[in-house]
């Protein structure tokens, strides 16, 4: 039992959720959970990567988006809130996630690779919100997985946990290829304005 009361009712919320029937169009894809709100600006990647590939954000799991896929967001602190971060993992299956994106910042990152043991065999997508983070997120264990990113990628973050739940949902894959196709389509119409207009023409163009 935790002595904050504010926690507590998160803890409650996540388990009477999990122990909830509701349908798999009903709960929340993808999990997102960082250290801490500091780490929000970094995290903001993940949001901007599954808003552009069609997701929509769960704040209120009575009244779900209406779009198919979607994603929810807390902040879980691995040492200041252990008993959240476990009431999560634990139920993040049983509330109808299929992979979570965690990052988390400092040192001691533990908030991606205890929530990877915790809710296994969900997969789990760490993000070190710093460099020095790094080490703590990547470094598991063997028999203990973890999918991370570099430091500050939750872009890339999302886009891994997107391409594990294509597996389930096709829809998800062309969403991925259309991404792509438009990130090529940027980088090709940047060389042929480079090469168009030459090197010190396009830098004086850029500024
Ligand atoms: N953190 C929070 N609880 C446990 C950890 N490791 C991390 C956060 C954040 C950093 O500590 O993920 O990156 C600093 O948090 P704050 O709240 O002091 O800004």
């Amino acid at each position: 039992m935790t002595r904050s009361q504010t926690v507590q009712d998160l803890v409650d919320h996540l388990r009477a959720e999990a122990e909830t029937d509701r349908a798999p169009e009903a709960t929340p894809d993808v999990g997102v959970i960082m250290g801490s709100d500091s780490d929000l600006d970094t995290m903001y990647g993940a949001y901007e990567a599954l808003t552009e590939l069609g997701f929509e954000e769960v704040t209120d799991y009575d009244d779900p988006p209406e779009v198919r896929l979607t994603f929810e967001t807390y902040v879980v602190s691995a040492h200041r809130t252990p008993e959240l971060m476990y009431a999560y993992g634990e139920t993040a299956r049983d509330r109808g996630l299929d992979v979570v994106i965690a990052g988390a910042g400092g040192k001691s990152a533990d908030l991606p690779n205890m929530t990877a043991s915790i809710a296994y065999p969900l997969p789990v997508v760490g993000v070190p919100v710093q460099e020095k983070s790094v080490d703590s997120v990547v470094g598991m264990p063997t028999g203990a997985p973890i999918v991370a990113v570099d430091a500050g990628k939750s872009f890339n973050a999302a886009l891994s946990a997107v391409q594990i739940l294509a597996r389930k949902h096709p829809e998800l894959a062309d969403r991925l290829e259309a991404y792509r196709d438009d990130l090529q389509d940027g980088v090709g119409e940047v060389s042929q304005q480079l090469h168009k207009s030459g090197t010190e023409q396009f830098r004086a163009d850029r500024e």
